[in-house]
């Protein structure tokens, strides 16, 4: 998939983010690091589509509780063959008395050193926590054919979303050329052509080299800047001129099908999380991760294969409608519509549906669990329930979203 004559592209992934709003998800971990389907951490979405990119040329930049966001790098990507030694994380330690970046901006400017080594033509910089598909080259030519200095990739999103997003505004009769950039407006502004949508920025955009750094520096030396890339980089190139939006549609994925031609998800919130999975899971799946043209790839942790046996039930375990990592033992247990991540445990006459279940959960015996997610390491104790009643849950301690998603933390202790 490596593209030859092409200009030289370094990318940096800002896997930095706190995922205040994936709380508890993020008590101990990066957002960056968070499980996602089963097998994968949610960084490596931006990885492999970089890679699949033809780029293999990547620095992480992490900060934030970053110990689990850099074992899984080091695991997965540092050490594969496919991409030799180049995935590089690289830790907020390199100005002296701070000890984390103050924005995204300046967690660039703080890593330049590593664009001076590098020499690349074209800087791609990546969010790290999205689920999606999408070939960077051909964004990278877009930007090339279109004289911008900055590209930012774009996305229709309902109106009401907006004040989650970068929004852009493109000039009437000037092409993809944009003409405003506000970061998470509150009054936002509908499409034309679509009221109830905005243009959104994915947080993914393509730089000359040259014009990112200049813009870096200008922005460390303002104090009044946030350093931020959404709110004070891109800006400031829509205010010159320079910047323009790629349309995400234009991204054509090898063996994509209708159902998921464009699919993208920022997984920032409880709700979106589970949704997500739910898109997973759903028989036609919105995402389809078995398309195998343009892998998703993750750390293969050579487990033994999922084994679903009758354990005290006179009837074996049974999933239906779910996705189930290897390693998992359905002992007797009923799993419907859901997703476990490896060496799961589910014991005799315990059922488990529409939840997401993290590595090592050990379910026992009679349990009920409904629409739940339950992190790492969690035991649920014999004829426990978790998702029936919200004031139960809560009164455990356990998060519970408005729409009724109950959250377990990592190392809670339940009580039946
Ligand atoms: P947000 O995601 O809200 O909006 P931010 O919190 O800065 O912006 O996160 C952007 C990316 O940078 C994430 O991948 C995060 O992990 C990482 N990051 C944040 N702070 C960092 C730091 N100090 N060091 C390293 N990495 C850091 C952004 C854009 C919006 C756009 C949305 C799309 O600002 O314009 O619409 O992404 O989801």
């Amino acid at each position: 998939m490596a593209r030859r004559n092409g200009p030289s592209v370094l990318a940096i992934v800002l896997a930095g983010g706190e995922g205040k709003r994936l709380m508890p998800l993020t008590a101990d971990r990066a957002k960056p690091a968070v499980p996602f389907g089963g097998i994968y951490r949610l960084i490596d979405f931006a990885l492999s589509n970089i890679a699949n990119s033809g780029y293999l040329k990547m620095v992480v930049l992490t900060q934030y509780k970053s110990h689990s966001l850099d074992r899984h790098i080091t695991k997965t990507w540092r050490m594969s063959t496919l991409l030799g030694n180049y995935v590089a994380p690289v830790p907020a330690q390199q100005r002296v008395g701070k000890q984390w970046f103050a924005g995204s901006a300046d967690a660039i400017y703080q890593s330049l050193n590593l664009i001076h080594d590098e020499k690349p033509d074209i800087v791609v910089v990546a969010g790290a926590d999205h689920v999606y598909r999408m070939d960077f080259a051909q964004m990278v030519d877009q930007h090339i054919e279109s004289g911008a200095r900055a590209s930012v990739a774009a996305i229709r999103q309902p109106i009401e979303l907006a004040d989650q997003f970068g929004v852009i505004e493109l000039a009437d009769g000037a092409g993809q050329k944009i003409s405003a950039f506000r970061e998470k407006p509150s009054d936002p502004v509908g499409l034309a052509d679509s009221p109830g949508e905005v243009l959104a920025s994915m947080g993914n955009y393509v730089f000359d080299t040259d014009a990112l750094v200049e813009a870096v520096v200008a922005d460390a030396e303002d104090d009044d800047s946030k350093h931020d890339m959404g709110g004070n980089i891109i800006p400031a190139f829509v205010e010159r001129g320079e910047a323009h939006a790629y349309d995400f549609r234009d991204n054509v994925i090898p063996g994509a099908t209708e159902r998921d031609f464009g699919y993208w998800r920022d997984v920032g919130t409880i709700d979106s999380f589970y949704d997500s999975h739910m898109d997973l899971v759903s028989i036609h799946p919105i995402f389809n991760l078995y398309n195998y043209a343009w892998p998703i790839r993750t750390s293969d942790a050579g487990l033994p294969p999922a084994k679903f046996v009758h354990g005290a039930s006179d009837r074996s375990g049974m999933a239906t409608g779910s996705m189930i990592s290897p390693g998992c033992i359905v002992s007797g247990a009923l799993i419907g519509n859901s997703v476990l991540s490896p060496n799961v445990r589910t014991h005799s006459f315990a059922q488990v549906d529409d939840s997401i279940l993290m590595d090592n959960v050990d379910v026992g015996r009679y349990c009920r669990i409904r629409r739940a997610i339950i992190d790492k390491d969690v035991r649920v104790p014999e004829g426990a329930s978790i998702g029936l009643n919200a004031d139960d849950d809560r009164a455990r301690g356990f998060t519970v979203t408005d729409s009724g998603i109950t959250v377990v933390g990592k190392g809670a202790v339940i009580t039946a």
